[in-house]
């Protein structure tokens, strides 16, 4: 679930030698407003039992604590990292480039520009540091695409995200049978 107070203390007490036993999924937000859009990723965490870390990591207000978010978090166990932000949406890429762990970047709407500038600050990264932006607000696809990440080194997610798949075709087709109807 929602652990902020634990990924403080893994910050606190994270060293070179530690054993990785966290959850294998990071969940940080620029702020807590992005909240609302990033909670989509927590649930699809959630719904296929992948524990994760979530909490608010601002590459503006709190460079130190994303420096140090960063540099640790495949120390304590994280595989991915899901990084939302908004507006001048650096966190994701700044995190890109201080872990060694691929991002996911959840391009999150403001109110002045439809997301438009988010997705661009995310999306256009130089050579050599990648981020993998999903659609503007869509942190729904960032949880599935971690967990696909995730399913690399795990037979039983790749079965569970083909379950996935086959209920989002039979949702399709009872309501294309119910418009033919
Ligand atoms: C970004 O600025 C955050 O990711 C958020 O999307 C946006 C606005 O933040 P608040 O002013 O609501 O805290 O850094």
């Amino acid at each position: 679930g929602v652990l902020p107070s634990n990924v403080a203390t893994a910050l606190a007490s994270s060293s070179e030698d530690a054993k990785p036993s966290g959850p294998p999924v990071g969940i940080i937000m620029g702020s807590d407003s992005d909240l609302p859009v990033m909670s989509a990723a927590a649930e699809i965490l959630d719904s296929f039992g992948i524990p994760y870390e979530l909490t608010v990591v601002s590459a503006h207000r709190t460079p130190e604590r994303m420096v140090s978010y960063a540099q640790t978090a495949h120390k304590r166990g994280v595989k991915v990292i899901i990084a939302g932000a908004g507006g001048a949406a650096h966190l994701p890429g700044m995190v890109a480039s201080l872990t060694p762990l691929p991002v996911i970047g959840v391009p999150v709407k403001g109110s002045h520009t439809d997301g438009l500038d988010s997705l661009l600050s995310i999306v256009q990264m130089p050579r050599g540091i990648p981020v993998a932006t999903v659609a503007i607000q869509n942190a729904t696809n960032a949880g599935l695409l971690a967990v696909r990440m995730l399913g690399v080194e795990s037979d039983q997610i790749v079965d569970k995200m083909a379950a996935y798949q086959n209920s989002l075709k039979d949702m399709v087709l009872e309501k294309a049978e119910r418009l033919e109807t």
